[in-house]
């Protein structure tokens, strides 16, 4: 039984073949996949610790290479099922040194079909975390109520629940975003918002770190881990308060930094370590996620952590 199971969309992902320029302008694309859930699924993986993966792909090649894709990871796929519905399609290009774009074609995709009936109690109890995000309940109605469902299964069984609201306002307007997520983020166990998803979330455009945190606190959410990029994060509980310095990298593609967080946090909880080290995981892995282009391709292992963070030497020849 996997420790961390996760559900969502994860897309095929089109982008100039040299990874930079402009879509319009580039003859040749690369292709690989992308998904938030399944990037922190693969995460966990690298890092050593078993994940499961539930969505819907089409029965299509791009279906297949999502389900090689993981499977080569090790993401137990077992509660993937096929749809005639084609799988989700994303666009990605990085102009000059803007922050990348995504375009998305993902309307009526597989994944947007999940119903509550494609998630069972026996899926999720056993697992010690299910780990979800803003996007999913963003695809469709039967997909909010799939997480509404799942969360409600998690609690049933004692499974903490891991939220990340990863805002989308391609997917959906700030209000209906707030309405869904805030409700949600109250039933996590962890929640992983970033500085500007939460002003946004809170409607606090001007607001700081510390507002947000003792509003989210507020609201009864247990466990907060703000992120703020190359700064680090906070943890925080209603007793403590935890800043960790993050790490300073060369950033050549910034999606994904967020799920190769989260997946380091969750597997220090896994690992059983106390909070500080978790955040320390987290940035080191969010960290590593931005020094290549993809959004999981950069994910490393405990190994390439622990030579990035000094702790291990490395023989490169
Ligand atoms: O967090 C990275 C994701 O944004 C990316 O992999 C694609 O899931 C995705 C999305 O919906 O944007």
């Amino acid at each position: 039984m996997a420790e961390l199971i996760t559900l969502g969309e994860t897309m095929v992902l089109l982008k100039p073949f040299h990874g930079g320029g402009r879509l319009k302008s580039s003859q040749v694309l690369s292709k690989s996949i992308g998904g938030a859930e399944s990037n922190v699924a693969i995460g966990v993986s690298r890092l050593g610790h078993e994940s499961a993966w539930i969505s819907k792909v089409g029965r299509d090649p791009f279906g297949e290479e999502i389900l090689y894709t993981l499977n080569a990871e090790r993401v137990d796929t077992r509660y993937v099922s096929l749809s005639d519905a084609p799988t989700g399609i994303m666009f990605k290009e990085r102009i000059r040194d803007e922050d990348s774009r995504v375009y998305y074609y993902r309307e009526r995709s597989a994944a947007s079909t999940l119903q509550v009936d494609d998630v069972r109690e026996d899926m999720i109890r056993g697992a010690k975390l299910l780990h979800l995000t803003g996007i999913t309940p963003a695809l469709s109605a039967s997909c909010r109520d799939v997480v509404t469902h799942a969360m409600s299964l998690a609690k049933r069984n004692s499974v903490r629940i891991s939220f990340d609201p990863n805002l989308r306002l391609k997917l959906w307007s700030a209000e209906e975003a707030r309405a869904t997520l805030l409700p949600m983020a109250r039933e996590a166990d962890f929640f992983f918002p970033g500085l500007d998803e939460a002003r946004l979330l809170l409607n606090r455009p001007e607001a700081d770190a510390d507002e947000v945190l003792d509003r989210f606190l507020d609201m009864g959410i247990p466990t907060i881990v703000l992120k703020l990029g190359p700064s680090g994060c906070i943890y925080a509980t209603s007793e403590n308060r935890i800043t960790v310095p993050g790490f300073k990298v060369t950033e050549i593609d910034s999606v994904g930094a967020g799920d190769g967080f989260c997946a380091g946090f969750l597997t220090g909880y896994l690992e059983g370590w106390e909070p500080a080290k978790c955040a320390e995981l987290a940035n080191a892995v969010g960290a590593l996620a931005v020094t290549a282009v993809g959004d999981y391709e950069a994910l490393p292992t405990m190994e390439e952590v622990e030579q990035f963070l000094g702790k291990r030497s490395s023989i490169a020849r």
